[in-house]
């Protein structure tokens, strides 16, 4: 058993001046004791409101991720403007119900995938962390979700149940060993494939694909259940039976589909009338049919608004239309089937009573796909539908329409209808925005913001991060619809970071001083213009190249380019010493402090745990200055918990699962200068207070950092 946990089970923190938060699990933890003053006022006024409906505070997350997704594929974000031309040479379907689902809610206009592929999307969502910092990248499929912080771990120590259901492919087969399950990642519940190639396939028992029931394959008797309707019937069964037997405990459920990825299959059933508890998708529990579409042919069944359509395939309206070809039909019939899904579990949430207290979230993993799939016999083709929107890009595209998601939030409790939020955000933005709604500070490990402002209009929303890396072989489509620059382009090794307002992209990137092209992607989503060579950006584009080596670490097994890139300094004017921030409260891992209200302050000369006596917890910022270009290991080691940040990058992680005294090392390419540093710390007992930091570089052996090596601004105004 780690520190951590024992430690954690005392009590959570203290709120304030030494308000006591009891570490009863189900009360709602005050969020809004520890944030700054006027976010406070709004939350406060938030909390007012949920009082007011009878709700309780902490929402319930239910959390739908789909496969392969386009952000286009979605009546209100695109099809119905298709629909609306008229043109029948451009042909489109219907999302009735995720269309309601949008007007009940907000859509996030601008909300970012970590990569373009399954994996590395995952594995940083469930993180809280982006590609930089994820230890699953590029097409790293069944390698192991680190031992870390996750969306289940972190709600988990809020008191939530927490479960996972559908599309895995995180547990470490791929490296040998099943070592990173969800039930090893925080989840309470599994049921679906663990297996990433096997959802590829829909029909697990018919295509010989295995599904788990925690660590049991329960495949067998899985006869023609669609693996849609499976995820569905089970997610209703699982809220179904929590809200049974444990009401008052919030929950978080983690709905990963495995469609409409490849292959194209379709149901072999009409989705059952009605919805929710008294009707809709039904998991029987019996072996042979176990939920209440597994009867008839497998991968036939075709949604009747699709069945018939045809359309002008000559774009000349003169000549008799033509059947859709059926690639087609089966990719509307996947989406109309998770459309009819996401209605019958916002019923199962209404017939609960927990409608207006759950948090949805609706989005895909990656842009949309142009594949047959594995063994697969039709082949998808996004022009069809015009599935990338007003974008360009397909599925491992870098370009927006690879990256940019199909994002739709509900929460009647908390988040006012019918709303477009253009937050520029991503997916590791929802870890901190869950525990913040869990009423827990987020680890300092994540790269993300809460985008609770975003969504509840109260308090101010922190710019985040946008940060991609990924490398695939292959080329973006030679689609006419796309910019005759993006047709064709080599993708090998791609990077897209979003700073001041405009989002850069690197293509075929062969090493640190490539040029980024520039977009400004809120006016020119498609990407047409090109301003990374104007002379007007090249601040820009210098800050650019700059902090896409500052944000990130190398992983073994994705070697980039710029791995070995010196990480340049910043100019600040500087003088000896650094800035410590103490912190009350006792927190259940090392927080990001930034979202904290910091109740002392001063300076000292170096790491000095000392200065914190009394305190919860503190921050040493600083700048690290470096005498002379070249790689510098830095090692800690402490008494309590600490995590390390040089610029934006997660240097040292001695949280989770950390031992005291542990040493925890990472070498760093650095060229001279003054590089921003942060530490947070967290005491362990009561003991005395220690914080090591060693460093080793050009002519250094290994030592402790010396005094002449801190800095803090001189005008800091401490
Ligand atoms: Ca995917
Ligand atoms: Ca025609």
């Amino acid at each position: 058993m780690s520190e951590m946990a024992g430690r954690s089970a005392g009590c959570f923190r203290t709120g304030g001046r030494g308000l006591p938060v009891l570490p009863e699990v189900r009360r709602p933890s005050p969020a809004w004791l520890r944030a700054g003053f006027a976010q406070r006022l709004a939350m406060l006024a938030l909390l007012m409101a949920f009082a007011s409906a009878g709700a309780a505070p902490r929402p319930n997350i239910l959390f739908i991720l789909t496969d392969d997704l386009g952000y286009g594929d979605i009546g209100v974000l695109y099809q119905n403007s298709r629909a609306a031309a008229g043109d029948r040479h451009k042909p489109w379907f219907a999302t009735p119900n995720l269309d309601r689902f949008a007007s009940e809610g907000v859509q996030m206009g601008r909300h970012y995938c970590p990569a373009p592929v399954c994996a590395p999307s995952r594995a940083s969502l469930l993180c809280g962390v982006h590609q930089g910092h994820s230890g699953v990248r590029d097409n790293q499929f069944d390698y192991p979700l680190e031992d870390n912080h996750t969306l289940a771990t972190t709600l988990r120590q809020a008191g939530y149940a927490t479960a996972a259901i559908g599309k895995y492919g995180l547990d470490g087969r791929g490296t040998g060993a099943r070592v990173a399950g969800p039930l090893a990642r925080g989840f309470d519940f599994f049921f679906g494939y663990l297996d990433h190639v096997d959802s590829h396939f829909h029909y697990p028992k018919e295509d010989g694909r295995a599904v788990y029931d925690g660590t049991n394959d329960i495949t067998s008797g899985l006869d023609k259940c669609f693996s849609t309707d499976l995820w569905t019937a089970r997610a209703k069964k699982w809220i179904g039976d929590h809200q049974a037997t444990n009401p008052a405990q919030p929950f978080f459920l983690y709905l990963a589909y495995d469609t409409p990825h490849a292959r194209l299959q379709v149901p072999a059933q009409p989705y059952p009338g009605g919805g929710g508890l008294k009707g809709g998708l039904r998991w029987t529990g019996q072996p042979g049919a176990m939920v209440n579409t597994a009867a008839g042919e497998t991968d036939s069944w075709i949604h009747p608004d699709l069945a018939g359509a045809t359309w002008d395939d000559d774009g000349n309206p003169a000549t008799p239309e033509v059947p859709w070809p059926a690639f087609a039909r089966r990719h509307a019939t996947m989406i109309r089937r998770l459309d009819d899904a996401v209605a019958d579990l916002i019923q199962t949430l209404k017939d609960l009573g927990c409608d207006r207290n759950t948090l949805v979230v609706f989005t895909s993993d990656n842009g949309p796909h142009n594949e047959a799939g594995t063994q697969g016999v039709f082949t998808q083709d996004p022009r069809f539908f015009g599935s990338f929107a007003f974008m360009d890009g397909v599925k491992r595209d870098c370009w927006e329409a690879g990256i940019r998601m199909a994002t739709l939030v509900r929460w009647p409790a908390g988040i006012k209808p019918g709303g477009t939020n253009f937050t520029v955000s991503a997916f590791w933005d929802w870890l901190p925005t869950f525990t913040e709604l869990a009423g827990l500070p987020a680890p300092a490990r994540t790269d993300g913001v809460s985008l609770v402002p975003a969504l509840t209009g109260a308090g101010t929303q922190r710019p985040g991060t946008v940060y991609v890396e990924y490398k695939f072989q292959g080329a973006t489509p030679k689609y006419t619809e796309f910019e005759p620059a993006h047709r064709g382009r080599t993708r090998n090794q791609m990077q897209a970071i979003f700073e001041g307002g405009y989002m850069g992209v690197r293509y075929g990137i062969t090493n640190a001083g490539d040029l980024f092209e520039i977009y400004d992607v809120a006016r020119d989503p498609k990407e047409t213009l090109d301003l990374g060579r104007r002379a007007d950006f090249a601040p820009l584009q210098d800050r650019m190249r700059d902090r896409v080596l500052r944000l990130r670490r190398p992983l073994e097994g994705a070697a980039r380019p710029y791995d070995e890139a010196m990480i340049p300094p910043v100019g600040v004017k500087t003088v000896p010493g650094l800035v410590w921030h103490g912190f009350d409260g006792s927190f259940p891992w090392v927080p990001e402090f930034s979202g904290e209200t910091a109740v002392s302050h001063g300076v000292s000369a170096g790491l000095d745990a000392g200065a914190l006596a009394g305190k919860g917890g503190g921050l040493f910022t600083c700048y690290l200055v470096v005498p002379a270009d070249g790689t510098y290991t830095l090692t800690l080691a402490t008494e309590g918990r600490a995590f390390v940040r040089l610029h934006e990058a997660a240097l040292l992680d001695a949280d989770f699962g950390y031992l005291t005294g542990g040493e925890r090392s990472a070498s760093v390419h650095l060229r001279a200068g003054s590089h921003p540093l942060r530490v947070a710390y967290v005491p362990g007992g009561n003991g005395p207070r220690w914080l090591h930091l060693d460093w080793s570089g050009p002519g250094i052996p290994r030592r402790p950092v010396p005094a002449s090596a801190f800095a803090r601004e001189a005008q800091s105004g401490l």
